[in-house]
C-alpha cells in the first residue's frame, strides 16, 4: 500500500473509538450533536492533512474561519458577545475532538477561548467585551496569552514585564516567551506589573509601536502550532486596554483553570486516537504466524491503555459536572490535567511500540501525538508543578519555595 493510501485508510477509521464504560451515555444529545459536527468537519478539513502540516512545521491558520463558525472558540461565552453560551462540559467535548486530531490545533483553540476570550469576558469592561469578543469568537481576530517569561516559567509571580502610568496611557516594557499563536495573533493578553508590583492584564494589539512577535523555530513538538515571543519596547498601551475587574496573580491563574480544564478533556482525545491505532494494527499485523494482538505482551499494553482512557474519561466527565455546578476547584482541575496528559503521553509511547518500525512514520499519528504531548505535559503548569499543587492541597504545606 502506498504511504498516502495507508494514511487515508487510517484517517477513514480513526474515529471509531471504544467507549468501554459507555461514557457517551453521560453526555447530552446536544453535546453528541456538537461533537459529531466538529468531528465531521475536522475529519474533512484537518485529519487528512495534519501529518503533512506537522512535517512542514506549518500552522494551518486557514482553518480559523471554519473553526470559528463551528463554535470552537470560547463556546462558553454568552451569545450576547458572539459565543454559544454552552456549558464547560461541552467545551471539554469540543477540545477532545480537536485534540484527537492534534494537540497543536487544540492549543490554537484553547488559547483563543480560555486564555484570550475568558479574561476579557470575566475581567473586561463592557466596551472591551463588545469590541473584542465577537471578532475573537469568529476567528476574525486571533489572540495569544503572555504569562511566561525567559526567567519566569513555573513561577510567574516573579515576572519582570512592567508598565508605568504616563497619564493618558501606560508604557509597557519587557518580554514574554513560549507564546502559542503569537506570530499571527492580532491581540495579546499580557500580564505585567504596575509601579506597585501588582499584576494586571493588558490588551496589546498588533500594530502598536514597539510591539513585536518573533517566532520560535526548531521545535520537535506542536509543529502544526505557531509559537513565539512577545517583545515590548516602550509600547504605549491605551488606558482603556487594561482589564479592570481583576488583578493579582489570581487573574492569570483563573484563566489557567479554564485552559487546564480543556486540556484534561483534550488529552483523552489524543490518547483515544493512539489506542485505536494500536488496537487496529495489532489485529492486522502478523508475526510468528499470528496477529501480534494475540500475544499477551501486546494485550497487556492494549488492556492498560483502555483502562487508563476509561479512568481519564470519567475524571474529565466528573470534573465537567463540578465545573458546570460552579464547584470545581483549581486543585481538582490540576489533578485532572496532570493525570490525563500523563496517561496520554504514556499511551502514545506504548502505542508507538505496538506498531514497531511503522510507529515512527508519519503514516500513523503516534510519534506526532507523543511529541506534541511533550509540550502539553510542560505547558499550563508542568507535571511536577501539578503534583506539588495536589501535595499542598492535601498536606496544607507548600513545597514550591
Ligand atoms: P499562590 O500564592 O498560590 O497564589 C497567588 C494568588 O493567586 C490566588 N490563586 C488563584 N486565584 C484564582 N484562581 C486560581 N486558580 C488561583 N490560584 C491561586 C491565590 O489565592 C493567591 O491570592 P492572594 O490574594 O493570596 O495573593 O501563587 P504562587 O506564586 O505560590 O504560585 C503557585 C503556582 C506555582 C501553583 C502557580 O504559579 C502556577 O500554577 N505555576 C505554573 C505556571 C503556569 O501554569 N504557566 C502557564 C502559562 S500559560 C501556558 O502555558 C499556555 S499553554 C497554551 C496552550 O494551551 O497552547
Ligand atoms: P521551568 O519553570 O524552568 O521548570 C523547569 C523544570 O523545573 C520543570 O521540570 C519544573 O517542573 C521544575 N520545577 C520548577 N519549579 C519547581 C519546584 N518548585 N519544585 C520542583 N520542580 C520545579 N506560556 C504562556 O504564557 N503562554 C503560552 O501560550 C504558552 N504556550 C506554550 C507553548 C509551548 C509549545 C510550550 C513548550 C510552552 C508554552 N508556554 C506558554 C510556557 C509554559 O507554560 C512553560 O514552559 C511552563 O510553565 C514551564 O516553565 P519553564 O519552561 O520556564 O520551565
Amino acid at each position: 500500500m502506498s504511504t498516502t493510501t495507508q494514511q487515508n485508510a487510517h484517517v477513514a477509521h480513526r474515529y471509531e473509538h471504544s467507549d468501554y464504560y459507555l461514557v457517551d451515555d453521560l453526555l447530552t444529545e446536544e453535546q453528541k450533536l456538537i461533537r459529531s459536527s466538529v468531528r465531521d468537519w475536522l475529519n474533512i478539513h484537518a485529519a487528512p492533512h495534519i501529518n503533512q502540516w506537522a512535517q512542514d512545521n506549518h500552522c494551518p491558520t486557514h482553518l480559523i474561519p471554519g473553526m470559528g463558525e463551528l463554535g470552537m472558540f470560547g463556546p462558553f461565552v454568552s451569545e450576547e458577545y458572539g459565543g454559544m453560551g454552552l456549558d464547560y462540559s461541552t467545551y471539554g467535548v469540543i477540545m477532545q475532538e480537536i485534540e484527537r486530531v492534534d494537540s497543536g490545533l487544540r492549543s490554537m483553540a484553547s488559547v483563543q477561548g480560555s486564555l484570550v476570550m475568558y479574561p476579557i469576558y470575566a475581567y473586561g469592561s463592557e466596551a472591551q467585551k463588545k469590541k473584542f469578543l465577537p471578532k475573537l469568537a469568529t476567528g476574525e481576530w486571533m489572540g495569544c496569552f503572555g504569562l511566561t517569561e525567559p526567567n519566569h516559567g513555573s513561577n510567574p509571580s516573579g515576572m519582570e514585564t512592567h508598565f508605568t502610568d504616563e497619564g493618558d496611557h501606560y508604557l509597557l516594557n519587557g518580554a514574554k516567551t513560549w507564546i502559542s499563536n503569537s506570530p499571527f495573533a492580532q491581540v495579546a493578553i499580557v500580564w505585567a506589573k504596575n509601579e506597585e508590583g501588582r499584576i494586571h492584564g493588558l490588551i496589546v494589539e498588533r500594530g502598536m509601536e514597539g510591539f513585536t512577535t518573533p517566532e520560535i523555530h526548531n521545535k520537535w513538538s506542536l509543529r502544526a502550532s505557531a509559537t513565539g515571543e512577545l517583545v515590548f519596547d516602550n509600547v504605549k498601551v491605551p488606558k482603556e486596554n487594561l482589564l479592570p475587574k481583576k488583578s493579582g496573580l489570581g487573574a492569570p491563574l483563573g484563566c489557567l483553570d479554564s485552559a487546564r480544564f480543556g486540556i484534561a478533556w483534550g488529552a483523552i482525545g489524543a490518547a483515544m486516537d493512539c489506542y485505536y491505532t494500536a488496537l487496529t494494527y495489532s489485529k492486522e499485523r502478523t508475526q510468528f504466524g499470528k496477529p501480534i494482538g494475540s500475544y499477551q505482551l501486546q494485550q497487556k499494553k492494549l488492556a492498560e491503555m483502555v483502562t487508563e482512557i476509561t479512568k481519564g474519561q470519567l475524571l474529565a466527565w466528573r470534573l465537567g459536572q463540578l465545573k458546570d455546578q460552579g464547584k470545581a476547584t483549581t486543585q481538582q482541575i490540576s489533578m485532572a490535567k496532570r493525570n490525563n496528559v500523563n496517561i496520554a503521553i504514556n499511551i502514545a509511547r506504548e502505542a508507538r511500540q505496538v506498531l514497531g518500525g511503522m510507529g515512527i512514520t508519519g503514516d500513523y499519528p503516534l510519534m506526532r501525538h507523543a511529541m506534541n504531548l511533550e509540550s502539553v505535559i510542560t505547558y499550563e503548569g508542568t507535571h511536577d508543578i501539578h503534583l506539588l499543587i495536589t501535595g499542598m492541597d492535601v498536606t496544607g504545606i507548600s513545597a514550591f519555595r
